[in-house]
């Protein structure tokens, strides 16, 4: 496949540069912002669109969730221009001013993948009448749904959900109305692990994404809304301080936690608490990157018995390959759902629906913010369809 990379001062520039090279329905493949070096220093020069193409011809149509197209390039082997992967065939369609522009967050510390100021132009397109046509809406199956799902397709794209992701769950809940709740209800999974059969409830998730916090917001959830009786273990023994910041929720709460170091003391500290409602594990955080850390996790799971839930955490405002990365290195754990955190720290969504469509888990909880025990949620499809519809957060 022909892929080629263009350089621009902003995406209007580069979309052309894009059309005048590989046609008009050629497709954008990632788009990302750049900043040069200033020659000979380490200061950082002015800021470039790079967009990633190729011609409609060499792709290869779309892409189930779960799965990737064989000749999309896959992240890492174009390191230096695979962003995300948001494939947009160019033709028959229009772009909403400024979409995808995927920089400014990206600049801000590569967070979240897509640009805010992209999405405010976006929904001003959306919100001069008719729900403009996003790239992507080539196909037959979008192009012939009523306005109000595409406006809703429109939405998702907005929020950086992949294409083939969107348009499966508009089209896929086309029978079923076409609110956004209805929408969301019908493509994704929702689940409380709180109520179902598992007693032992443990986090893991890379190192600072919140494990620790959120364990004392779910065992005050339990406690105080509840009224169930909660028992704490930690495995996190590998930082400095880790024991002593769930020790002082421990205490807050009044539940007893055990510091477990090896799979004897995991064993002997489940028994101990035995006559607990539930249990909350808390693991030590691990780099998506280092197997090893995430191996010793692994081998003290099974322990916690069949009916565990083993709840993945991430963190809603990392960039999204980095999700990925994070999912696929923690799939050996095998997580049960996915709580998403710091919800706060964004404005784009898109993330979550990726993920969530991708590894198949079911959406749990989310937390927005760092205050116990308040900034704890529950995932559902109506709350997600007020963040995916949201425009004044984002008009701000
Ligand atoms: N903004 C924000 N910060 C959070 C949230 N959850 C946790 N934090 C903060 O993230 C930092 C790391 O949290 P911690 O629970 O220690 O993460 P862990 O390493 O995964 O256990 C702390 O400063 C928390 O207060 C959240 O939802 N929003
Ligand atoms: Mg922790």
């Amino acid at each position: 496949m022909k892929i080629s990379t263009f350089k621009a001062r902003d995406m209007r520039e580069a979309l052309n540069m894009v059309k005048e090279a590989l046609g008009e329905d050629a497709v954008i493949l990632s788009t990302r912002s750049v900043r040069d070096k200033v020659k000979g220093g380490s200061a950082l020069g002015e800021t470039f669109i790079e967009v990633t193409a190729c011609p409609h011809s060499a792709q290869g149509g779309s892409v189930e969730p779960g799965s990737r197209p064989q000749n999309v390039p896959q992240p890492g082997r174009f390191s230096a221009v695979v962003d995300d992967q948001v494939e947009i065939p160019m033709s028959k369609g229009r772009l909403p001013e400024g979409y995808a522009q995927n920089t400014r967050a990206a600049k801000a510390g590569g967070k979240a993948s897509v640009d805010v100021h992209s999405i405010k132009e976006g929904l001003r397109s959306l919100d001069r009448g008719e729900p403009s046509v996003p790239m992507g809406m080539g196909s037959d199956e979008v192009a012939g749904l009523d306005p109000e799902s595409k406006r809703n397709y429109s939405w998702l794209l907005m929020h950086g959900v992949e294409e083939p992701i969107a348009r499966k769950i508009i089209v896929s809940s086309k029978e079923s109305g076409n609110s956004m709740e209805n929408a969301l209800k019908v493509g994704l999974q929702f689940r409380d692990p709180l109520s179902g059969k598992a007693r032992v409830v443990a986090l893991v998730g890379p190192t600072g994404v919140g494990k620790t916090t959120t364990l004392a917001k779910i065992a005050a959830d339990l406690m105080l809304n509840r009224q169930r009786s909660v028992g704490m273990v930690t495995l996190d023994t590998f930082r400095v301080g880790a024991v002593a910041q769930l020790e002082t929720y421990a205490k807050l709460l009044q539940v007893r936690l055990v510091v477990a170091r090896s799979l004897s003391e995991v064993k002997a500290g489940l028994h101990s608490l035995n006559r607990c409602d539930f249990v909350l594990v808390d693991t030590v955080g691990s780099s998506p990157y280092n197997r090893r850390q995430v191996n010793s996790t692994a081998g003290l799971l099974p322990v916690m018995g069949d009916d565990r839930e083993v709840i993945l955490c991430m963190s809603a405002n990392v960039r999204e390959s980095e999700q990925h990365a994070i999912h696929r290195r923690f799939s050996v754990l095998n997580p049960t759902g996915l709580i998403f955190t710091k919800l706060d720290e964004t404005v784009t969504y898109g993330g979550i629906l990726n993920v969530a469509m991708k590894s198949g888990l079911a959406l749990t909880m989310y937390t927005d913010g760092q205050r116990v025990p308040e900034n704890l949620g529950w995932m559902s499809p109506k709350t997600l369809a007020t963040w995916f519809t949201r425009e004044q957060n984002m008009m701000e």
